[in-house]
């Protein structure tokens, strides 16, 4: 079986678990706490594993992957079944920009260890990160809101009626936008596509807070 380490609010982890399941392939979650005991992602064990320090790795056998878009694009290749990207060179090449303008632009400048560098090193304070992190957000969704506004037609998913990556990408960064409130009003696209694509179970079942190593407030 497959063994995916990660962490139940991780949005790069988000999305693999997301692809696993709509492969309907099984695996293991091994839990790396990004917060406790300074990050267990910079522990010399986890590091022996992935020099890169980050969550998602997986585990396939022999085979040792980093950085999700890697993960995922090995999983279309490599396991058949539901498509990831369309069949076309011109359609997937619209998938890979759309997902890539999370996965590089947006996601990287609002990751945990840049926020701590921000906070630690820099000196910034709280108001200022999230003034960082709404910029990025709001950059990335205005763009994103525009061009889903016209792949996506009448359709359901980010390209219209097709699942594709790029709604892998989208749906852990909507999540990853709540935690930091950021008002979401101005994106009715993005988070129309995110309502339909939640009501799918590989989806539902890959949410942060279904995993087993979720920690949820008791009000
Ligand atoms: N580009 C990487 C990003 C991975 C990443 O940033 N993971 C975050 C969690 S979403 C992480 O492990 N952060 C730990 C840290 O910043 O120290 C990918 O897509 O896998």
């Amino acid at each position: 079986m497959m063994i995916l380490y990660g962490y139940w609010r991780s949005t790069a982890a988000y999305r693999v678990r997301i692809g696993l399941n709509l492969k309907q392939l099984e695996f293991e979650s091994r839990s790396v706490h990004l917060v406790k005991d300074g990050g267990q992602q910079h522990s010399a064990e986890y590091r022996a594993l992935n020099p890169q320090g980050l969550v998602p790795l997986l585990i396939d056998g022999d085979t040792r992957i980093s950085q999700s878009s890697a993960i995922l694009e090995y999983l279309e290749e490599k396991y058949p079944g539901l498509a990831l990207l369309p069949g076309e060179p011109e359609a997937r090449a619209a998938v890979r920009s759309l997902y890539q303008s999370i996965a590089c632009d947006l996601h990287p400048l609002n990751n945990l260890r840049v926020l701590q560098y921000l906070e630690r090193v820099l000196d910034v304070d709280k108001d200022s990160r999230d003034t960082w992190y709404h910029h990025w957000i709001h950059k990335g969704f205005t763009a994103l809101e525009k061009e889903l506004s016209v792949h996506a037609g009448e359709g359901n998913f980010s390209m219209g009626e097709s699942l594709s990556m790029v709604d892998l990408f989208l749906v852990p960064q909507l999540y990853n936008a709540r935690r930091f409130n950021v008002p979401l009003d101005e994106y009715p696209r993005l988070t129309a596509i995110e309502q339909h694509c939640l009501s799918l179970s590989a989806f539902a079942d890959a949410r942060p807070e279904a995993q087993p190593d979720a920690v949820l407030k008791k009000d």
